[in-house]
């Protein structure tokens, strides 16, 4: 079921709330665009006008829903992203960046609330048309310290940034845990230093690996 991707790159972001995943990737996407590369800057929930709708839904503190409702309206923005996006962008060559994709699910509705994992990987198959990442930059820092990030820019809460401290830890220990099995795509970068340092790591991390996609062409 693999989707026809073209001949661009997806990278993703990932890790848990306030990691600095925003912050490093829009630093990125404007280094790499000022080297030259066609970059695509996008994110979930959201990416489209559908998703930013769904992102608002899903995040609202004053709807309450299942874990299942809420992992489907998670994947109905993947799928809108990924349709209108993802794929387009990926076919005309650019190297599009995403702040949270499939990853974010396996983390937070599967090790997070407790959903089979098996059940969330066949719905992310099926959500992106099988469209996987080439790269992901997983942002690890305590979730102590990524919400204190997160409280200290803003008072207002949402669904899933507001569930307790024992969520968050085992969101932080499901990347971690899908970061061991897929060492060679997810790569884990210390991001509880300065965002300067954490740019730093990323960008080389992605310049090597451009590096190689260039050679093995
Ligand atoms: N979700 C999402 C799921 O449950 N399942 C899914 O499938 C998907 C796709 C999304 C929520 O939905 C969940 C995960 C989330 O809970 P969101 O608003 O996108 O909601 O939440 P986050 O992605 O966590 O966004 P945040 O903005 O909260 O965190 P970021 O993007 O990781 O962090 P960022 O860059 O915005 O930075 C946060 C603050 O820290 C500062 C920034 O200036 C900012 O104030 N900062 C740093 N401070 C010190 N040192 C650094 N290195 C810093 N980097 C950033």
């Amino acid at each position: 079921m693999a989707a026809e991707r073209g001949t661009g790159a997806l990278l993703t972001v990932e890790g848990g709330d306030g990691a600095g995943k925003t912050t490093l990737a829009r630093s990125l996407a404007e280094l790499l665009t000022a080297a030259g590369h066609s970059v695509h800057l996008t994110f979930e929930p959201g990416g489209t006008l559908l998703g930013t709708r769904l992102r608002s839904l899903v995040l609202d503190p004053e709807l309450e829903m299942s874990d299942w409702v809420e992992t489907w309206l998670f994947l109905a923005a993947r799928a809108s992203h990924v349709h209108d996006v993802l794929l387009p962008a990926l076919k005309a060559g650019e190297l599009v960046l995403s702040d949270r994709y499939t990853d974010s699910t396996l983390a937070y509705q599967g090790y997070g609330r407790g959903l089979d994992l098996g059940r969330l990987r066949r719905l992310n198959l099926e959500a992106t048309a099988g469209l996987s990442p080439d790269l992901t930059l997983l942002l690890d820092i305590s979730p102590e310290a990524g919400l204190a990030r997160t409280r200290a820019r803003s008072s207002e809460g949402d669904r899933i940034g507001d569930a307790d401290l024992a969520f968050h830890r085992r969101v932080n220990a499901g990347f971690r845990s899908l970061a061991s099995e897929d060492a060679e795509r997810i790569r884990t970068v210390d991001a509880s230093r300065d965002a300067a340092d954490v740019l730093t790591d990323a960008l080389q991390i992605v310049n090597h690996w451009l590096d190689g996609r260039r050679s093995a062409s």
